[in-house]
């Protein structure tokens, strides 16, 4: 996948195969939103004047049959037309997204594209003029006044120093977050393995670990031979109350504290842990990865953006999203909303309900209002394998029809995809195997490129 987002804002995805859609094993959200996205269209024609994004989805000459009788179900392919912008492609359909530069009361566009030719690929652009520094200008104004006189915050500081310290000659080009509760004794090759993915894409980054346990003499040992090549990545404690000051969550962090809140059967660790990434995006903006996430290419072209974990067989629009990989400008008004939802819908006892379940609630909340600017990106940018198949990514060939589909799905990745979310809790434990598809991206995206890679 060629993402060139150049001056005319043309990104390219060459060869998006017919198959990645087949993890859709959820059929959650139907809201209707099909009128709006109608009339978002009919509105969009009459603005020719909009900024306009095409996505070329050339239909793969030789999708190879192998494939789909390994990775998929078989899934009829009822192709309900929703939109299709582009019918004159020959070689390729496009997907056209359009987007208002600054338009004076402009609707939201939701804009829900299909590819005629493939009807497996979706996007989603969702973006409005209401995105603006009005309502961010007030809320900063607001810190101002309530931040004067406190104390002087150590987290602050620290962060501020990272980011623009002189001895990284400012070249932060890339903020990256990552968040570790964990103990660091598993904070392991995996974990290391995914950072050294990230500098390969992005050598000019930095990498903020947010972790209690990763901030300190044994967690700077882990990192020392990413320091030594130069590369800018530190561990630092989280500040939840710095974080959260002002935004509703406050006061569920102080509900949490004193004990009022019920964590739940289940970790508060992993659950902090989805309320973290948005307390760093929307305090710093950047890049948010998991731990889990092997980083293919550089995410440069990429501003506020979400990534779909699996999309809607029937209707070809995203049933879930994923919040493993985020992209946001500092203060975007979607992160407040994650915000306020997990302060608003905590609920500890069920699986997700805090993390992939809740920015699937609110984006589908928001989609078509005003104010928000922001794109879901199809599975394959950034989760190319549904969890419950990640084990066939460890996999060496076993036959002859399996090695040729590992190549097919091999290049179908390396082509297309951004990054590939592991899953860890579904692969934690599985053997990378001779010749398996992990294995050659390992090879391809490693910095030290040890031979601990072969036994993540
Ligand atoms: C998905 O597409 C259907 C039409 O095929 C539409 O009715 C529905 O509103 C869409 N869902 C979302 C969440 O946009
Ligand atoms: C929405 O986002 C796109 C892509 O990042 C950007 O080009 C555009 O200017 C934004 N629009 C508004 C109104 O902020
Ligand atoms: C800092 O940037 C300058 C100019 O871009 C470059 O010449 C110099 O080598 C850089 N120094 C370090 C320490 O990276
Ligand atoms: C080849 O290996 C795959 C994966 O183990 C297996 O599912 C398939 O049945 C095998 N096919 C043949 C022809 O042996
Ligand atoms: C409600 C919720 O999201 N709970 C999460 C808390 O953390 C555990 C794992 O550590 C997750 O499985 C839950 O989904």
């Amino acid at each position: 996948m060629d993402i060139v987002i150049n001056n005319t804002k043309r990104i390219t995805i060459s060869n998006l195969s017919p198959f990645f859609h087949h993890c859709c094993n959820f059929q959650l959200t139907k809201r209707s939103l099909y009128a709006i996205v109608s009339c978002s269209l009919l509105f969009l024609l009459a603005y020719n004047s909009s900024t306009v994004f095409y996505i070329q989805v050339p239909v793969p000459a030789n999708s190879s049959p192998e494939i789909s009788s390994f990775l998929t179900e078989n899934v009829a392919r009822k192709s309900r037309k929703l939109v299709s912008l582009s019918s004159s492609t020959k070689r390729s359909s496009s997907i056209i997204y359009a987007v208002k530069e600054e338009p004076p009361r402009q609707k939201t566009n939701t804009q829900l594209t299909i590819s005629r030719k493939n009807p497996n690929f979706v996007s989603f652009t969702y973006n409005s003029m209401a995105y603006n520094p009005r309502r961010r200008r007030e809320k900063k104004s607001l810190v101002k006044v309530l931040g004067s006189g406190a104390r002087i915050n150590e987290f602050s500081l620290r962060m501020k120093e990272f980011f623009g310290a002189k001895s990284y000659n400012n070249s932060c080009k890339y903020r990256f977050f990552m968040t570790w509760i964990s103990s660091i004794e598993s904070f392991g090759e995996r974990e290391q393995f995914a950072i050294e993915s990230l500098f390969k894409a992005h050598s000019n980054g930095c990498l903020v670990i947010m972790s209690t346990s990763m901030d300190s003499p044994k967690g700077m040992k882990i990192l020392k031979p990413f320091f030594e090549k130069g590369l800018k990545v530190t561990a630092v404690s989280p500040d939840f109350n710095y974080l959260f000051k002002h935004t509703i969550a406050q006061g569920w962090i102080d509900s949490l504290m004193e004990g009022n809140i019920d964590p739940g059967e289940v970790s508060i660790g992993q659950n902090l842990s989805n309320l973290l990434r948005l307390g760093l995006l929307y305090k710093f903006g950047g890049i948010y990865l998991d731990t889990d996430v092997i980083v293919l290419r550089s995410f440069g072209k990429l501003r506020n953006v979400i990534g779909a974990q699996t999309i809607d067989v029937e209707t070809r629009n995203w049933s879930r999203l994923n919040n493993a990989v985020m992209i946001f400008d500092k203060g975007h008004p979607l992160l407040y909303k994650f915000i306020e939802e997990f302060a608003l819908t905590f609920d500890g006892n069920k699986w997700g309900h805090n993390g992939p379940y809740l920015v699937s609630r609110v984006v589908s909340r928001v989609s078509g209002r005003d104010g928000y600017n922001f794109t879901v990106l199809p599975p394959l940018a950034f989760y190319p394998v549904d969890w419950s198949r990640i084990g066939s990514l460890f996999l060496g060939p076993r036959n002859e029809t399996h090695s040729k589909w590992l190549l097919s799905k091999l290049r179908q990745i390396q082509s297309q995809s951004l990054a590939v979310h592991l899953w860890n809790k579904q692969s934690r434990g599985l053997k990378v195997e001779e010749g398996s598809i992990i294995q050659h991206i390992m090879s391809d995206c490693c910095v030290f490129c040890n031979s601990y890679a072969a036994k993540l």
